[in-house]
């Protein structure tokens, strides 16, 4: 049923006659709404696919620390930067839960970094964009965590169960990272015209990079025919773009604040917004590697983790020490 909702130009997907016997009784139990949990069996290719999904999510939540790690020392206030820094906390966090979940499909913690550092592995597109001032941290907690939360609270009834289960959580935190985020906007808003214009500054640097958040159009999506029937995206990329669009634009007018489209405008007989063209060779050409942005997280990355590795051979030293003693007692 839900293989409907996602319409792809790419139709990709198997049908019960092309599929053993195994795949049979694996894409019935999915559509039964039964949870694949880590000792099922599973087709090698919804193993891979879920891989390739859930280290991408949790390379996005890490990365996705770096633009705002940039504020911490310069937020205005002291309970701003409480904030901020309780936000960068969280997302290591959700980076944890995706990276454990991940390694419940058989793979290694080492070697998914191994992946991001390559630069083999994609983390979202909008972590290679630049904080160019305080605002950008209101708009990306209003407009990226508010895309995100569209998008990942389909997650948590997704197919997979670890997956799903990391997503309750991620998804109860992101909403508060939302509302930090708008409260930014507010207090801009309400504030000197300066500050207005910082904030309308910030919505017009992040606006089209969040919409393209959601992944190439449906017709360009080589992977959501087959997630859609796997139940791992239950709907597709233009469907939650558009619910982004929807929620956001009376959000904006709320603060006062144009949203930078020309051709938004809201349409009597969907009920929904009409929005302009993405900008898809900008989208590709960040994937690619070439956004403002994409070498200097990847270098800091890589710096990070080179740095901390100290610490991850003192908790090895100290687990093989402790296992000694228990052995020698
Ligand atoms: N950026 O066939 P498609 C956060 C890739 S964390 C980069 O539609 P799929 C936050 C896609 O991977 C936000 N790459 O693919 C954190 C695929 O390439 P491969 C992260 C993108 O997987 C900290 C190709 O394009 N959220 O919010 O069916 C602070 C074709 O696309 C992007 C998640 O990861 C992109 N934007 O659908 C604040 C959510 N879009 O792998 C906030 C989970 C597409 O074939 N992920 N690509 O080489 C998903 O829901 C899906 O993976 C996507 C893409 C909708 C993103």
């Amino acid at each position: 049923m839900y293989a409907q909702l996602v319409e792809t130009g790419l139709k990709n997907v198997r049908s019960a006659d092309e599929m053993s016997e195994e795949e049979r009784a694996f894409q019935a139990r999915i559509d039964d709404g039964v949870k694949i949990e880590p000792k099922d069996w599973m087709p090698d290719a919804y193993r891979k696919t879920l891989i390739r999904q859930v280290s991408q999510h949790a390379h996005s939540e890490i990365v996705g620390q770096l633009p705002e790690a940039n504020w911490v020392t310069r937020a205005p206030t002291l309970e701003r930067k409480a904030v901020l820094l309780a936000k960068i906390q969280d997302e290591a966090g959700h980076g944890l839960y995706l990276y454990s979940a991940a390694e419940t499909l058989g793979v290694t913690r080492d070697q998914l970094l191994a992946d991001l550092h390559s630069g083999k592995a994609k983390y979202s597109s909008i972590f290679n964009y630049p904080t160019l001032s305080w605002a950008d941290m209101g708009a990306i907690g209003w407009l990226v965590d508010g895309s995100a939360i569209i998008n990942q609270i389909p997650l948590c009834r997704c197919s997979y169960g670890p997956y799903a289960r990391a997503m309750v959580r991620v998804c109860k935190e992101e909403s508060f990272h939302a509302r930090q985020g708008y409260d930014i906007m507010m207090s801009l808003c309400k504030g000197t015209p300066e500050q207005k214009q910082m904030a309308q500054d910030a919505l017009n640097r992040w606006w089209w990079p969040s919409l393209m958040m959601f992944g190439p159009s449906d017709a360009a999506s080589v992977n959501s025919a087959q997630s859609a029937q796997w139940r791992i995206k239950l709907f597709s990329n233009d469907e939650l773009r558009q619910r982004m669009v929807d929620q956001t634009v009376p959000q904006a007018e709320y603060l006062g604040l144009t949203v930078p489209d020309p051709d938004l405008k809201w349409n009597e007989e969907t009920g929904r917004y009409d929005f302009g063209a993405i900008d898809w060779e900008e989208f590709h050409n960040v994937l690619r590697g070439n956004g403002p942005c994409n070498r200097e997280r990847l270098q800091t990355r890589k710096k990070a983790y080179d740095d901390g590795a100290w610490f991850r051979d003192a908790l090895v030293a100290h687990a093989d020490k402790k296992q000694t003693a228990q052995a020698a007692a």
